[in-house]
Order: C-alpha cells, then structure tokens, then sequence
C-alpha cells in the first residue's frame, strides 16, 4: 500500500437538496471519492456545508446520508483522521460525529503546520468586510439559547422548518456562482489582511461555491474548494504545495 501522507479538502456537498435522488447522486460521487483518495490519505478535512441542514438532538440526528456516514466510518476506522468544519448549514454539529468517526469539529479557522508550510482553514462565512446582518445571525444562531429553543421543537416540525428554508438557497437552485474580479473576492481581502500580521502559504476555504486558486503574494495563495453541484472540487495538500482538482469531472 501507498504511504499515506496526504491531506484532502471537500466542502459544500450541501445534502439533501434539491430532492433525495439528485442530492443520493451526489452522496454516491463523494463515496467515490472517498474510495478513490482512501489509499493515500492520512486526513481529510469537510470544511463545511457537508449537509444542506444539521441539528443534533439529544438523542436524535437527521435520516438520511448513511453511504457517507458508513464510508467515513470505514476510513476513521482504517486510521484516517477526520476534522469537520461547521459551515453555515451545518452549524449545528456536536459531539454525534466526535463519539462515532473519532473526528474533531471546529466551529471557526483551523491553522496547520507541516513541513515549514503553514495553512489557514475556514470554511468562510462570516469573514472579510460587510455582511454584519449575517454576522449577527451567524452569532444569534450559534448562540446556546437558541440551538435550546430548537432543540425544544418536534423533530418533524424543527427540520421540516429548516427544509423549507434551504430549498430556497441559490445553490439548491441549481445556480453557479461567478466570478467577481479579485477586487471583490472578500476571502481574498480577508487573507490579505491577516497577511499583514502573519505568513501563511496557503488560506483554503469552502463557502464562496466557487474554486479558486489565487495568487496573494509571492508566497501566499488563496484556494477555493468551490462545491459539488456543478464542480466536484477538492483540494489535496502533499506535505509541500496545495493543489486544486476535479473529480470524475467528465461526467459534468
Ligand atoms: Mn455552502
């Protein structure tokens, strides 16, 4: 067998949109990939958005996913380390994946080090300049108090709520997003900043649904992970350079 020594990125499968059979097409392209990056992964980071919709109850989670779960299992099982990030869909991940894949949650940026390269990961929401009605609600929905009110709501009525709610996101509509110039790609500004303070080689985020790969400075770049609509975009780091890729990409 292969040494495992790489580090894969994917985000923003956004299961369960738009019905069961598109969003099961996709759980079987991920389970592909899955299978495909197993031999030669020492970890692999979902930076967010991997459900279109999460909540953990005490002792219930949302039907569904169960090739995913059960495949992510199998690598947690085979040593694979497993670190989900919360995106602005799944936010709401506790310790159900913590107790059953032995995978470690962040709620906001993760920053690695491997070989003298240094990674910045988020899943970026809720960063850059502008969107404070998202920030505020990012902060309202985080909060205790509410994940309490809705954990009080029938499961039935609590995620048939929030269904509803995501079947109006863009992404469930099938739209692509575009680009904005690098002017206005604020993960772009965002990184720029935190350049100014310290060196990264590589800032990697989902969110935007778009993959990027942009150059921040001589030693710096920006990549976007996009999604798995329309890109099966993932992200593979070798312990020296961070690479862009497609998966199964004729089949697009
Ligand atoms: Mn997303």
């Amino acid at each position: 067998m292969q040494e495992r020594k790489k580090i894969y990125f994917a985000s923003d499968f956004h299961l369960g949109v738009p019905t069961y059979e598109k969003s099961r097409e996709r759980e079987d392209r991920v389970v592909r990939w899955l299978d495909f990056i197993k031999s030669d992964a020492a970890e692999v980071y979902l930076i967010g958005d991997i459900f279109d919709f999460w909540f953990e109850y005490k002792t219930v989670v949302p039907k569904g996913y169960i090739r995913l779960l059960g495949k992510l299992a199998e690598l947690a099982d085979s040593g694979i380390k497993l670190t989900f990030f919360k995106g602005n869909h799944d936010m709401w991940m506790f310790d159900y994946f913590e107790k059953e894949l032995g995978a470690t949650i962040i709620s906001n940026e993760k920053i690695i080090e491997h070989n003298g390269k240094r990674l910045y990961i988020h899943h970026g929401d809720g960063l850059g300049p502008g969107d404070s009605f998202y920030k505020m609600l990012k902060n309202f929905f985080r909060s205790s108090v509410c994940q309490w009110l809705f954990a009080r709501l029938h499961p039935n009525l609590g995620i048939g709520i929030a269904d509803k709610w995501s079947r109006g996101s863009r992404i469930a509509n099938d739209k692509k997003e575009e680009f904005l110039g690098e002017e206005n790609e604020w993960l772009a500004i965002y990184s720029k900043e935190l350049l100014q303070k310290e060196h990264f080689d590589y800032f990697i985020y989902g969110h935007r649904h778009l993959p990027l790969d942009i150059k921040l400075s001589a030693s710096s770049r920006y990549i976007n992970i996009g999604e798995w609509i329309h890109f099966n975009s993932y992200a593979v780091f070798d312990g020296d350079n961070v690479e862009l890729k497609y998966f199964e990409k004729e089949n697009l």
